[in-house]
């Protein structure tokens, strides 16, 4: 954590205008560090967010800042206000991001205010406004000029996820593939199905996209007046990828009442109704340019993702606990645990949710 002075002066890089403040931590990201910063402005406080990039995640940050500065342009000429998307403060030397004496990346956004994300939806109304945003982020961007840089190379590569899984098993670093052994068979056993959609894309029946690939619930903020999904945020994944990678994520984390690292599994649930009102929602925005394969996929994507991610979440914890930010001791166990879980709950209402696909394409 950064002292005051250290984060006022990291702050007077950027060219914010008016007086420093105050700062606090902010957010439950797991991979970034991020703080509000207060500014007076003439007698008006306003807020920024400053964020700290995690360079052992991301090795490229130069290219990624350069991913965001061409996507929050080509988002704010599309949509022409600064609360439908990220803007990026510019730092003093003209680039969007500052490297402190440590080798550390900064960068400054717009607090986007009377807004809010939620780690667990409340309603089926902010699962249909949440999935709706993040289809419209993948419509705004199909038009992007260019390629992007993949700032995770493999990012949504399930198979490889689980040979990484494999290699942690092998090394057992802690001493800890005996404690894990149920949830490691859960994992293997289903590792056939895990290369669907990179063999779907290799055929050429799904094509690649610019999508998301982080579309944690959280990443989206709400309207706290109209309850509309207003922003996408959390723009370090947008790279080249397929439209399942971000509804996956969405069905992950939009459809469960439970926290993702709860303890008490009979809480984990894939809600049908939940289910319906991401994908009614999602399709709304992006039904125009999905083809007919893509929407047959969305809700084994929710599955793949859901058992991709745990699948990541047990490889970090038999690693040690080296990649994802923890709070407990077995706390990326808990968070396998939960994924799996809902990967049952998935799988139990498959066909439902099939037919569900099959009616809305009608
Ligand atoms: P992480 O990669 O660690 O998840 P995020 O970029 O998602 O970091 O930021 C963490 C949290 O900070 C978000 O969940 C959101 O609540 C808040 N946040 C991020 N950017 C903004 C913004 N521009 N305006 C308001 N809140 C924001
Ligand atoms: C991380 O940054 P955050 O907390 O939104 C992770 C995602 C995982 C998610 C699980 C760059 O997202 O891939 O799905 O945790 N981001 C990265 O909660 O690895
Ligand atoms: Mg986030």
């Amino acid at each position: 954590m950064k002292s005051l002075k250290e984060i006022r002066n990291l702050c007077s890089r950027f060219a914010v205008p008016g007086d420093f403040v105050s700062a606090e931590p902010y957010g439950s990201g797991h991979i970034n560090d991020t703080y509000a910063v207060t500014f007076d402005q003439a007698g008006s406080r306003i807020r920024y967010i400053l964020q700290r990039l995690n360079t052992v995640v991301f090795r490229d940050p130069v290219g990624l800042m350069e991913n965001i500065r061409r996507v929050t342009g080509h988002l704010a000429a599309k949509n022409g206000d600064s609360r439908s998307t990220l803007t990026l403060v510019p730092a003093l030397d003209g680039n969007v991001w500052i490297c402190d004496g440590d080798g550390n990346y900064w960068r400054i956004y717009l607090f986007i205010e009377h807004a809010k994300s939620f780690d667990v939806l409340e309603t089926a109304d902010q699962a249909y406004e949440a999935a709706k945003a993040f289809g419209k982020f993948q419509a705004d961007l199909t038009d992007l000029p260019g390629r992007l840089t993949e700032t995770i190379p493999d990012f949504h590569n399930t198979p490889k996820r689980i040979a990484q899984l494999e290699e942690a098993i092998r090394a057992d670093v802690c001493g800890r593939v005996r404690s894990a052994e149920r949830e490691i068979e859960f994992v293997l056993s289903r590792k056939e199905e895990a290369g669907t959609l990179i063999r779907l894309n290799r055929e050429g029946a799904i094509p690649e996209r610019i999508t998301h690939n982080d579309t944690k619930l959280n990443n989206v903020l709400i309207d706290t007046e109209s309850g509309h999904g207003i922003c996408v945020i959390d723009l370090d994944t947008v790279m080249p990828g397929l439209a399942h990678y971000d509804f996956g994520d969405m069905v992950r984390t939009g459809t469960s009442p439970a926290a993702e690292d709860e303890r008490d599994l009979s809480r984990v649930e894939m809600r049908f109704p939940m289910f319906e009102a991401l994908l009614r929602g999602y399709c709304a925005s992006a039904g125009a340019f999905l083809n007919p394969v893509e929407f047959e996929y969305l809700p084994f994507s929710g599955k793949l993702i859901t058992l991709e991610i745990g699948t990541r979440f047990l490889a970090d914890y038999l690693a040690g606990d080296i990649y994802f930010k923890i709070h407990r001791d077995g706390h990326n166990l808990d968070r396998a645990r939960t994924q799996f879980a809902l990967v049952q709950s998935i799988e139990r209402q498959m066909d439902r949710m099939n037919a569900l696909v099959r009616e809305i394409q009608k």
